[in-house]
């Protein structure tokens, strides 16, 4: 339990840092958003991953604290990806996760919403990654939360879409923007039938109901070929790049656009 005062520490301390993972669009390959993704620098036993400190922050009730630093973090950095942006290129969204107890404790929704009109942030530079795990609480308070994140401009994305046993009720219960093809079956999509027929049923799927598309796990050039094929919107991977410092992704998307 000493890695809990540990993190109750952390914030003041300042030891997390926020990395960001490009997302491109695969019609042209342009930079058009980026997952923002924890990390905590811990002072003797060093990078801590966010599946070992997210669990952790739940328990001790940390997490909404850590929730609205990701966000205010995050939503500071794209505004100078975007003020730096070139006339006529498209707009650079981030997307910050939220797990499942983070949405159904605390009043991040007011929080949030109010720092983005109270600093002028434009909504749509931001979305908010959610999992079917949320699903399994899915109250009607839930759906009021993500409804108000909506109603305000700022985007839904549905993560590791297709690892739950629920997604096709989650589509129904919730109106979402963007739903995220887990890596799961996009790596396999070139070796197994089955894994492509079911991207390119997402794809179509999500597509009748006005839902864009983001691959996960894109990790060669022929994966971003083939879903491109298939239609889907968005790439995130290791072949475009890896989660990167702001700083470096300054330096990324510069050179990209
Ligand atoms: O980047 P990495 O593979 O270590 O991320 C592992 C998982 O941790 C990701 O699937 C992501 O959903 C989760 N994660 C990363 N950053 C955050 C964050 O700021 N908040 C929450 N709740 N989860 C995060
Ligand atoms: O579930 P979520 O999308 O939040 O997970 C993000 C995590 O996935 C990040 O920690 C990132 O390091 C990892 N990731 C990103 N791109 C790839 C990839 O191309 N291959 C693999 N195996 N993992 C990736
Ligand atoms: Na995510």
């Amino acid at each position: 339990r000493e890695l809990a005062s540990d993190l109750r520490e952390a914030l003041a301390n300042d030891q997390f840092q926020l990395l960001y993972q490009p997302i491109v669009r695969l019609d042209d390959l342009a930079v058009v958003k980026a997952e923002a993704l924890i990390r905590w620098h811990h002072p003797r036993l060093g990078l801590i991953p966010p599946d070992r400190f997210i669990p952790l922050a739940e328990e001790i009730n940390l997490i909404g604290e850590i929730g609205d630093w990701v966000f205010r973090q995050a939503s500071h950095d794209v505004v100078v990806w975007n003020d730096a942006r070139s006339p006529g290129s498209p707009v650079i969204q981030v997307s910050v996760n939220k797990s499942p107890r983070q949405i159904l404790t605390g009043k991040s929704e007011e929080i949030w919403l109010n720092h983005l009109t109270e600093s002028a942030i434009p909504p749509e530079y931001v979305a908010i990654e959610i999992t079917e795990g949320l699903l399994l609480d899915a109250s009607a308070e839930v759906v009021r939360k993500l409804e108000a994140f909506r109603r305000s401009g700022v985007q839904i994305s549905l993560d590791d879409f297709g690892t739950g046993y629920s997604a096709m009720a989650y589509l129904k219960k919730f109106a979402i923007d963007t739903l995220k093809i887990d890596r799961s079956f996009v790596k396999d999509m070139l070796s197994n039938p089955s894994d492509r027929a079911i991207v390119e049923a997402v794809i179509a799927m999500a597509h009748k109901l006005g839902i864009q598309v983001i691959a996960e796990g894109v990790e060669t050039e022929a994966h971003s070929t083939a879903l491109s094929e298939a239609g889907c919107d968005f790439g995130q991977g290791y072949h475009f790049a890896r989660p990167m410092p702001a700083d470096a992704f300054e330096i990324f998307l510069a050179q990209r656009s």
